[in-house]
């Protein structure tokens, strides 16, 4: 290895480069962090320039390390190692920090649409790029167990802060990575005391970090000055080193350095240094104050070194890939799918439509209802050859979730083997963080989380951002309302589809039975591009012949009108197992001499996304609506006329006496329909 000292000159204006692209970007914006990049841009410069395996030509690569700014308010030191490193981010787009379409928002973001290249994941809410890294971790160890280390075989490193390290979320994760001793996690620790209100002494320094990592099961480095390229680079060797620990590297920095009034300060941290002081800041380290965004040819040429290394590094992984293809001719396969469109991309093997369309649900004799939540277990077994990569895993409720494949220790996730199901323990929040991180690392098709549709609110933050960045993940909710029962409004979810539904870019699937599960699991891993939540009933429920294309559709006629002669005068909507509902009302209706039909509408999205046609077939407009939906009634006016629903908390009663009290009967949903009806005069 070249001796690389903190005082060779190249290392030196390359980390001062970074400090000045990263201090012209902020102040030419008038809005920014400097902060961060200033005092960690040794730490980007290390691992761009001398750690990572990557290839700026080719930011896709599948087996490249991954690198997360969880600190992503520190945005302009990733654009300008980027930038420097040679990704397909100009100059320019430096100069358009934080304005409308540039490359370079405010804080990293990472969507189908507008790429940033080299950006791994969305970051900015502290210490969910942490999380993101430790799915990527998962990721990485499930691929090489199951593909083989001739063709994955990375690193994962992250820049994290004080703030990342203070939230909860970030505690989830490592305790995780610990217990499952993700040893390809190498985490650089900003350590520089300062957040935003002021030093950490204010809110964060009197808890012993060293000591919690390791406690983890973390091995822990400490570097003492940030502005020490070679001890950086040895304690991230070290630390690549612990094959079974993922590492956490304390590096001590200065925040704003080497600005002369503001370093060391939280003025450094979320503010334009101002004109005078970024001038002051370049004559202190030997710079033109007078030249913006300037890169020296050597700086450009040292990184330009690491390029090559990069292109070689995947030269060669290249030649072992097509070996290892030629060998291994039905993992390749699996490989093919699983990487199609990257990692925004993975595909099935064929065959998972025709099994999950043909399910026998095969119920014992005298039982004739199945949970959904027991129907998605069975769906699970079915699709399970077909989705080799699918991993994921419940927050310590598989039992009610049932959300596993089948196949016991041997399919199970632990620290020597990486099979399917990963055990994720009650962390919910954690667990929404990697599983976003398994996504956006590619290779894993679907991946999901799952808990009591109540506990989504624990994970909200994750499920928000996996929705911003389009990540194709499965969020798998049972319990999904009142009728779960003696546990109490503590457990019963009733604003928790509402609140799910407004997050733009995710797809809430509420099936009404076994059929409608099977063909939503299909939507979600065969159609749908972006996240979806599946909420599921813990309570069992009848079996409808569906129509299996008006899942995928959002709604679609379940229950026509019972005597074809009568026409309807009212159509009844329902979701989940309130379809049942609606159909109970539809009985009672016809005894009434009212005429109806009942609509499943599993989703709200899909639905809206059909074209007027379909939607007035399915809805005429002429024709009034009732629906019922044992949640709050919030946003129903979009689709019906009258809404019954449950517009308080629920309460602690066996779950078919909550329904009754609450008026979720198909009695009380006639009634709604009557008094409609009598209402306009039709
Ligand atoms: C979840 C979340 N809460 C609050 C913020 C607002 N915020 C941005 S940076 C920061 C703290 C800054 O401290 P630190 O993480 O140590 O970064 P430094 O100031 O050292 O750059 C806060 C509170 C945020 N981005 N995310
Ligand atoms: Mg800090």
């Amino acid at each position: 290895m070249e001796a690389a000292s903190p005082s060779t000159s190249v290392d030196r204006l390359s980390v001062d480069t970074i400090r000045t692209l990263s201090m012209d970007g902020v102040q030419k914006a008038n809005s920014g962090h400097p902060g961060l990049p200033m005092g960690m841009a040794p730490a980007a410069y290390v691992l761009y320039a001398k750690v990572m395996n990557h290839n700026p030509k080719d930011p896709g690569w599948p087996d490249r390390d991954r690198f997360i700014l969880s600190a992503g308010h520190g945005s302009m030191l990733l654009y300008s190692v980027l930038h420097l490193s040679g990704y397909d981010l100009p100059l320019d787009e430096l100069k358009r920090f934080r304005q409308w379409g540039s490359l370079t928002p405010g804080h990293p973001e990472r969507d189908r649409v507008h790429v940033t290249p080299g950006v791994e994941v969305t970051t900015g809410p502290l210490g969910q790029g942490f999380a993101n890294g430790v799915g990527m971790a998962f990721a990485e160890k499930f691929l090489r167990q199951h593909f083989g280390k001739q063709v994955m075989d990375h690193y994962i490193y992250a820049i994290v802060s004080d703030g990342d390290l203070m939230e909860g979320i970030a505690a989830e994760a490592a305790s995780l990575a610990g217990q499952y001793g993700l040893g390809r996690l190498v985490y650089l620790y900003d350590d520089n005391s300062i957040s935003l209100d002021g030093p950490t002494s204010l809110s964060f320094d009197s808890e012993d970090v060293t000591k919690r990592f390791e406690a983890y099961g973390w091995h822990v480095e400490e570097v003492h000055d940030a502005n020490d390229v070679v001890a950086l680079q040895s304690a991230i060797e070290e630390g690549k080193r612990h094959e079974t620990k993922p590492t956490l590297v304390r590096v001590k920095s200065i925040i704003g350095y080497p600005s002369p009034h503001k370093q060391g300060t939280s003025k450094a941290h979320g503010a334009p240094l101002g004109e005078d002081e970024v001038r002051a800041t370049k004559e202190a380290m030997g710079w033109d104050p007078d030249a913006h965004f300037l890169v020296p040819d050597t700086v450009y040429a040292d990184f330009a070194q690491a390029a090559e290394r990069g292109a070689a590094a995947q030269a060669q992984w290249q030649e072992r890939f097509e070996k290892w293809r030629g060998a291994h001719e039905e993992l390749a396969q699996q490989w093919d799918l699983a990487w199609e469109g990257g990692s925004y991309g993975g595909r099935p093997l064929p065959g998972l439509k025709d099994a999950l369309r043909s399910m026998d649900w095969a119920l014992p004799p005298g039982k004739e209802k199945l949970a959904t939540r027991s129907a998605g277990q069975k769906a699970m077994a079915a699709m399970a050859p077909f989705v080799p990569t699918l991993v994921g895993g419940a927050a310590d409720l598989s039992e009610s979730t049932k959300t596993e494949f089948p196949g016991g220790d041997d399919e199970r996730f632990t620290k020597e083997h990486a099979g399917r199901n990963i055990f994720f323990g009650v962390r919910e929040h954690g667990m929404g963080g990697a599983v976003n991180g398994l996504a956006a690392h590619g290779g894993i098709v679907r991946p999901y989380g799952s808990t009591f549709l109540q506990f989504a609110d624990y994970m909200r933050g994750a499920i928000r951002l996996g929705s911003l960045t389009g990540l194709r993940t499965a969020w798998v909710y049972t319990h999904d309302s009142v009728a779960l029962g003696e546990d109490g409004p503590t457990h019963q979810p009733v604003e928790h589809l509402a609140a799910l539904r407004a997050i733009p870019g995710l797809t809430v699937i509420r099936p009404a039975d076994a059929n409608e599960t099977a063909e939503a699991w299909r939507v979600m891993i065969e159609d749908l591009e972006g996240p979806a939540v599946m909420a599921l009933s813990r309570q069992d429920l009848p079996i409808l012949d569906i129509d299996f294309d008006g899942v995928g559709r959002g709604a679609y006629v379940v229950s026509p009108e019972l005597d074809p002669s009568q026409p309807a005068r009212v159509t009844l909507v329902g979701t989940g197992a309130e379809v049942h509902t609606a159909i109970e009302a539809q009985k009672l209706l016809a005894q009434a001499g009212v005429a109806s039909r009942v609509v499943s509408m599993p989703s709200w999205e899909l639905f809206a996304e059909q074209d007027d046609s379909y939607r007035d077939d399915v809805l005429p407009p002429t024709m009034p609506r009732v629906s019922v939906e044992a949640a709050i009634t919030m946003g129903w006016e979009r689709w019906v006329d009258r809404a019954v629903g449950i517009d308080r908390f629920g309460a602690s009663a066996p779950g078919a006496e909550v329904l009754e009290k609450l008026g979720i009967t198909g009695s009380h949903v006639a009634q709604v329909a009557k008094d409609l009806l009598g209402a306009i005069g039709s």
